[in-house]
Order: C-alpha cells, then sequence, then structure tokens
C-alpha cells in the first residue's frame, strides 16, 4: 500500500458519523460465533468445481447438457480428500449444482442429474461419495448449490423455483450428515430479456440455520461470511470483519460501493461478517485440459496466501477435477509445494516464547516491544488478534532495531485474525509494534520469520 492510500484508509476510519470518538471507544464490537470462528481457523479449504462442464470444456453451461456426458471413469473422491489433507485443507466444497442445472446427487425434484448418467450405472451419488471421503479424511465437507438454474423449467416463475430450490437444499443438508458451509453464488448471466427470478433469501438462510444449525453460510450477503468482492486471491486492505449489512442486500447485488464493501467491510460495521477469498489454481474453474500448463506457480500462491489468509481471510482454493474424476498431477504437485514452502517459510519464529512489553499510549493506541535476544534475518512479520474479543487495530506499523536506531519494516492498516507481511530482509534485535485501534487494541501475538526462499518474496 502506497503511503497515500495508507493515511485515506486510516482517515476513513473515524470519519463518517457522529457518534464522538470517546464512545465509540467504549461501544461493544461484534464478535464471531463459534461457527465463524471454526470457519476462520481452517484457513484453507479446497473448492472443487465439478459437473458437465467437465464434459463440455466450459465454464457455464447452458442446462441443455445430456446427462450421458457425465461418465468420470476412474472417480475417486478419497484422491480429492486426501491431497487437500496433505496440502493442510482442512475442509472441501463441492459444486453439487451448478448454473446447468445439472445435480451430483439423485434429486427427487429433477432428473438432470447423475441418475440419468452412465456413471455408476445411474445408481451413483457423487455428494455421498464426496462428504464419505471427506470425513474419512478428516475433513469438513461444503456444498455449492447455484441458485441460478439454466435448466429447472420452473426458474423464473418464483414461487415454484422457491419451493424446488428449497426442497433440494433440504435434500443435501438432510441426507449427508454435517455440512460446514453452504455456499450461495451471486452470479445469473440471464441478461436484460433472460428469466427473472426473485429469490427468497430470508427462507432459504433460515431452512439452512434450522436443518444445520453449526454451518456457516457464504455469499455476497453472508448471513455468516461474506464474498471478499473478487476472484484474483486478493483480500481488501483494509479487511474489516465487520459489515454493515444494508451495503450488500442481497446475493448478487451490483455496484462499485458493494464491491468496496465487499472488499473492506466496515470499521464501524454491526454485523460480523468474515471475507472469504476465492481463486482458482487454474484460469477457469473447471477443469479444461488446454489450461494443464498454465497452474498457478508455486510463487503465485505463496502470494495468494500473503494476500488473504494474510490479510484476515480463509482461502478457498479452487482444484477442479479432471473428466477422469481424478486431481490433476500438476495441481496435486503445486499444493503439495505450497504446503512445503509455507511450513519452511514459518518453521522458526524468532519471537516466540520472547517476553512482549505492551504499554497503552492513549485510548485507543498501544506499543509492544519484544526482545529477540539475538540478531537475527527477518523477512517476515506475522500480527495477530484475539477476534474472540472483536476486531480492533485500524492502522499499525512494525520497526526493528539492533543497536537502537529503529527502522521501519513494515505499516499497514488492519490486522483481525492475522495479518502477514513481508519485507526486504533486515538484520534486526528488538521490534516495536504499534497499534491505534477504533476501540482500545488487545494485545497482538507477534511473530517474525526469516525471509525464505527468494521466490517467497516476489510479488504476488
Ligand atoms: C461465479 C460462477 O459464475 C463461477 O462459475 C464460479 O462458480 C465462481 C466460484 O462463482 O460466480
Amino acid at each position: 500500500m502506497q503511503r497515500r492510500e495508507f493515511t485515506a484508509a486510516a482517515a476513513s476510519v473515524f470519519a463518517g458519523s457522529l457518534v464522538p470518538w470517546s464512545a465509540r471507544l467504549l461501544a461493544p464490537r461484534p464478535r464471531p460465533s463459534p461457527s465463524q470462528l471454526a470457519w476462520q481457523r481452517e484457513e484453507l479449504a479446497l473448492f472443487l468445481h465439478f459437473g458437465v462442464n467437465t464434459f463440455t470444456d466450459r465454464e457455464w453451461g447452458d442446462g441443455h447438457e445430456d446427462p450421458a456426458i457425465f461418465d468420470p471413469a476412474r472417480l475417486d473422491t478419497r484422491q480429492w480428500a486426501r491431497t487437500a489433507r496433505a496440502a493442510g485443507a482442512r475442509a472441501l466444497i463441492l459444486t453439487a449444482k451448478h448454473h446447468d442445472g445439472f445435480c451430483l446427487w439423485p434429486s427427487r425434484v429433477t432428473t438432470h442429474s447423475v441418475a440419468r448418467s452412465p456413471w455408476r450405472g445411474g445408481a451413483g451419488d457423487l455428494v455421498r461419495e464426496f462428504t464419505d471421503a471427506c470425513k474419512q479424511e478428516g475433513l469438513r465437507a461444503g456444498l455449492y448449490l447455484s441458485p441460478w438454474d439454466r435448466n429447472a423449467p420452473v426458474y423464473g416463475d418464483s414461487l415454484r423455483y422457491n419451493d424446488f430450490y428449497r426442497d433440494q437444499l433440504t435434500e443435501l443438508l438432510t441426507r449427508y450428515g454435517p455440512i460446514a458451509e453452504v455456499w450461495f453464488d451471486g452470479a445469473n448471466g440471464e441478461g436484460p430479456n433472460g428469466r427473472r427470478q426473485v429469490y427468497d433469501w430470508p427462507r432459504v438462510f433460515g431452512l439452512v440455520r434450522r436443518l444445520q444449525p453449526r454451518a456457516v453460510m457464504f455469499s455476497d450477503a453472508g448471513p455468516d461470511v461474506r464474498w471478499c468482492g473478487n476472484e484474483a486471491g486478493v483480500a481488501g486492505d483494509p479487511n474489516w470483519s465487520t459489515v454493515d449489512p444494508a451495503a450488500v442486500p442481497y446475493p448478487g447485488a451490483p455496484g462499485d460501493a458493494v464491491i468496496a464493501a465487499l472488499q473492506h467491510g466496515d470499521p464501524q460495521g454491526s454485523v460480523w461478517r468474515p471475507a472469504e477469498v476465492d481463486v482458482s489454481i487454474r484460469p477457469g474453474w473447471f477443469h479444461h485440459p488446454a489450461e494443464d500448463e498454465r497452474v498457478k506457480t508455486v510463487d503465485q500462491l505463496m502470494g495468494i496466501w500473503f494476500t488473504s489468509v494474510g490479510r484476515n481471510s480463509k482461502l478457498l482454493l479452487n482444484v477442479p477435477p479432471t473428466r477422469d474424476g481424478l486431481l490433476h498431477a500438476t495441481d496435486v504437485a503445486r499444493l503439495t509445494a505450497l504446503r512445503a514452502q509455507l511450513t519452511t517459510l514459518f518453521a522458526e519464529d524468532f519471537a516466540l516464547n520472547r517476553r512482549v512489553r505492551w504499554r497503552a499510549t492513549g485510548p485507543g493506541s498501544a506499543v509492544a516491544e519484544v526482545d529477540l535476544g539475538r540478531t537475527v534475518s527477518a523477512g517476515v512479520v506475522r500480527l495477530e488478534e484475539n477476534i474472540v474479543q472483536g476486531q480492533r487495530v485500524a492502522r499499525y506499523a512494525v520497526h526493528g532495531s539492533v543497536d537502537g536506531a529503529w527502522q521501519e519494516l513494515v505499516r499497514g492498516t488492519t490486522v483481525g485474525y492475522r495479518k502477514l507481511d513481508r519485507f526486504d530482509p533486515a538484520v534486526v534485535r528488538r521490534l516495536r509494534v504499534t497499534v491505534e485501534g477504533v476501540v482500545r487494541p488487545n494485545p497482538l501475538r507477534i511473530g517474525v520469520y526469516g525471509p525464505g526462499p527468494t521466490a517467497a518474496r516476489s510479488p504476488a
């Protein structure tokens, strides 16, 4: 972030309301629910886009695909789950139905499903195999059910489609055990002359709460987790987990103001709704053989880690199965390498077990100092708020010194669950972290690491 942006971002934190600063300092802050906390602590989940598009080589099916094309000969959901676990992911989310309307489970309310395909002789249930594999590998399962459905004849007949959608959701949330996340996509490509469907979101959200009370619901409008506003792997800076719910009234609401609200949240927001960063390891969301040479590099994935998990978000990384029904060897190798680089980079925390002295410097500001006990070459700083108490820090700066001369290493805006910063390697023995909050900041957890392999420092 440029200094000019930093100043503007900091100013915006305090502007725009008549509530006096002193009253704000005492106001209670929104806090995460246990489910939101568990969701964020998982840090990484894999997204699996799989369906008729995998066989037609398209990104958006038109709903007229013949179910007979769906035949993943070597489908192995255990390979998906094993890969995810080895990559350090804690959850997987499968596209049970994408915009084409083809269901990966035998739905009672449509014949446009695996039941009409040759796969497993028409007796298969991919959602069952997926959720079973997740359980076997100790991962949590999530499901994506596209609201936009280009196959359902009742789509656009709002009341009837809303019942149809309710029935599909009910099947998914009652047949397969615990579902950790339900993903509602805001996309709709009907265009101005297309079918117009008015969704009943309060009813949808209420149904999920009733059937799976511990699941988090993702959409542009939450209610539990919000989209980060882009598909590039980059959370906002600043990134507040609090939002003004009126800023994004429903999933798919258009406009620049909506995107800005999704990117940044709102320091004065009344609702806890952290951002999820969904991005694909490939150019497309579905597997296309022509993109096998265009899988993101480990450097790119490391960059995304810093701009997602390292910016107070959870990373939902899409790794699409091939027509065979397996994750591609290149994608698997990249995931393995990503985990290896993360493990290496964060292997030694120079600040571990070192005493951190915190001192309030004002009603909303504090400073911390830590003596590392030896000089080290540092290149990465990790800051974390205890978000159980809400998110408070609006800006911070980190300085380092060897012999009393303080040198600025990095400065930034919000911290939240985790902030990771890379900087040019610096030899330091002491660190000083100054913070300003929208309310009195709690002590942060501070970690300091070496620069890691050169490649890890290159920009995203
Ligand atoms: C978008 C969809 O249109 C894409 O196909 C993909 O599913 C992505 C995650 O969300 O809105």
